[in-house]
């Protein structure tokens, strides 16, 4: 290499030509060509969004033991035993993000049994929500921090509600760790 002179980096130059050209062409021209790009740029997004729609669904909708049907007005998949047709679950996207953002899952008896919860909308169930055979509800279970840990418990009886906080981080819920208690 010498000092002074110049050298060229190969089809670099060509390159930035033929970019320039379909930029003044783009400019000079923004009637037809703008909207086809625009058209094709639309396209190529809805195409994706329906690709990732249709995919999440799919996804959502194979089980062994499960059929789900997917209840595209009500936004929710209903999910039934493939043995019996009873009902086993029903997950609802509220957001429409394609997140289950809550699940109904029901006992044989098809009373409601277990309720989860993701009331951030995150993906992540933080809150769940227990019910005897009669569904009845006994407790409240809630995974503060989304660490998969639950550190609060809130317990049910006929007239009153016990909360317990999980002081030591043990997974157990002592009465030394009531917090509050209320009548109904
Ligand atoms: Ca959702
Ligand atoms: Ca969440
Ligand atoms: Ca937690
Ligand atoms: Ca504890």
């Amino acid at each position: 290499m010498q000092a002074g002179v110049t050298y060229p980096i190969p089809f670099a130059g060509a390159i930035s030509t033929s970019w320039t050209r379909v930029l003044i062409t783009f400019r000079r021209e923004p009637g037809t060509m703008r909207r086809i790009i625009i058209v094709l740029v639309v396209l190529l997004i809805a195409a994706i969004c329906w690709a990732v729609f249709e995919r999440k669904k799919s996804e959502r909708s194979q089980s062994r033991f499960v059929d789900y049907e997917y209840d595209l007005p009500r936004n929710m998949i209903i999910g039934r035993w493939k043995t019996s047709g009873r009902l086993a679950q029903i997950a609802f996207d509220l957001n429409e993000d394609l997140e289950d953002d809550s699940v109904v899952i029901y006992g044989s008896n098809e009373n409601v049994s277990t309720v989860l919860v993701d009331e951030d909308h995150n993906g992540l169930f933080e809150v769940t929500y227990v019910y005897s055979p009669a569904e009845v509800l006994l407790t409240r279970l809630e995974d503060i921090g989304q660490d998969g840990f639950t550190e609060e418990y809130t317990r049910f009886t006929a007239d009153s509600v016990f909360v317990y906080r999980d002081a030591n981080e043990d997974s157990n819920f002592p009465d030394s760790e009531l917090v509050s208690s209320r009548r109904r």
